[in-house]
């Protein structure tokens, strides 16, 4: 593929009069194994996708934050960088942005504005984090604007708690892997406090992505959904903590897993807990099991069983969690059905993609399989480029100078532009 940069800094050239002093790349993830627990503190596996979301910018002189969107379903919107910055109303795509902004002004002290074109290919509302791609993006551009170093660590925990800004209680995964993804590996995540184990992935094995075709916007009925999904299991921890023998062992889901184990626990929830508590309950500690035997199972190149604990992560999410839908049921079914060696739903759910494991030779073969038995009866909508890929692992979030190539022949041009003496 041949680079994107030159064009979308030309196009900043035409939007902004002036050549962009960086370009910031923030990728789009799909989770392997670990859903629903990033907000219960438990362990995550996710890896970085080749789709990724690009920012040219240039600093301006005053507080505001100027953003185009060469997708013209995104219009333009700018606002004034503040610690306490009002929303635009709920589910505008401005608020991703407003929502690095607030924290990175209000923890940091940051008050230089910048101007943004933005362009990406992360489908919105897939489960693949299109949000923390823009937001970390947003994040990046505002800390390079202000000369702010931060450690990629803090950085995606700050990110993560500013993302709240716009009402999902999610948890850190999406902006941990963005900042932190390595290339060909998975990175376990682990929170309170923030860590990441760079696992690579074995040669041989392949991350079939497919989207449902049901968007899953976090800005409406899913973003309740999601939430109360949070609320329950903080409910049923509380309830489970007024057994003395489960408080004596902690106070939180990977305290009482690591300390109990999990038959001992879900002993225990079976007596204490009932209907959505219980099943809530069950779904965390058995997913925190998994993402333990998923990180095993990669280390070892055990790509069976690594596809079992896919098949089972999503009978819990579909049963226990209730978070897949029937398109997304279909999906893992037709992808086991062409050879995959387990599936299951990627990221919040409720529509979305599914994502399932391929031996190399077998890859294309549950691509042509879908093609086939999935999409070619469904209308698929021209912005979905292409409703399934074969995932590369790829790095992640990056902030790079920008250097016009006239200016390696004409530094003089550059110098006058970098002084602020272009059209803006
Ligand atoms: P997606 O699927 O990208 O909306 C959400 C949360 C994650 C995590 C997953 C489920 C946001 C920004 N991200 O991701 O923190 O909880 O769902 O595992 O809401």
């Amino acid at each position: 593929m041949s680079d994107p940069l030159p064009a979308l800094c030309a196009r900043f050239r035409e939007r902004f009069g002036v050549e962009p002093s960086a370009v910031v790349r923030a990728p789009g993830r799909v989770n392997l194994i670990g859903e629903h627990t990033d907000y219960n503190d438990l362990p995550v596996l996710p890896m970085a996708l080749q789709r990724e979301l690009r920012l040219a910018l240039r600093p301006r002189r005053d507080a505001r934050v100027v953003l185009c969107n060469l997708d013209p379903t995104f219009g333009p919107r700018n606002f004034e960088l503040a610690p306490a910055i009002e929303p635009f109303p709920q589910g505008d795509w401005g608020n991703y942005a407003k929502a690095a902004a607030q924290i990175l002004a209000r923890e940091c002290g940051v008050q230089r504005g910048f101007d943004a074109l933005i362009e990406g290919d992360v489908p919105p509302a897939a489960g693949l984090s299109s949000s923390s791609a823009l937001s970390v993006a947003c994040g990046l551009a505002c800390a390079h604007a202000n000369e702010l170093a931060v450690e990629p660590l803090v950085f995606a925990d700050l990110m993560a708690r500013g993302e709240r800004y716009v009402g999902t209680h999610s948890g850190g995964m999406d902006q941990a892997i963005c900042l932190n993804a390595r290339a060909d590996h998975a990175l376990r995540i682990a929170f309170h406090p923030l860590r990441v184990e760079a696992v690579p992935l074995p040669s041989s094995w392949r991350f079939v992505v497919a989207h449902s075709l049901v968007l899953a916007d976090k800005s409406g009925a899913a973003r309740e959904a999601y939430n109360s999904r949070r609320a329950q299991c903080a409910a049923a921890l509380r309830e489970m903590l007024a057994v003395p023998e489960v408080a004596a062992a902690g106070a939180s889901y990977p305290e009482l897993l690591e300390r109990l184990g999990a038959e001992r626990l879900g002993w225990i929830a079976a007596q204490r807990l009932e209907g959505v508590l219980l099943q809530r309950f069950r779904h965390q500690i058995s997913e925190g099991m998994r993402v333990a035997r998923a990180r095993q199972a990669l280390i070892a190149g055990d790509a069976e069983t690594f596809g079992q604990l896919m098949d089972e992560s999503h009978a819990s999410l579909a049963l226990d969690y209730e978070v897949s839908h029937p398109e997304l049921d279909r999906l893992v079914e037709l992808a086991r059905c062409h050879g995959a060696l387990g599936a299951r739903l990627t990221g919040a759910g409720f529509g979305g993609c599914a994502v399932a494991l391929a031996r190399q030779a077998d890859a294309e073969r549950v691509v042509a399989g879908l093609r086939r038995e999935f999409y070619a009866a469904r209308a698929v909508p021209a912005a979905l480029a292409e409703p399934v890929l074969v995932a590369r692992a790829s790095a992640g979030a990056s902030v790079q100078l920008w250097r016009p190539a006239h200016a390696r022949i004409e530094p003089a041009a550059t110098d006058r532009a970098e002084r602020g003496e272009g059209a803006r």
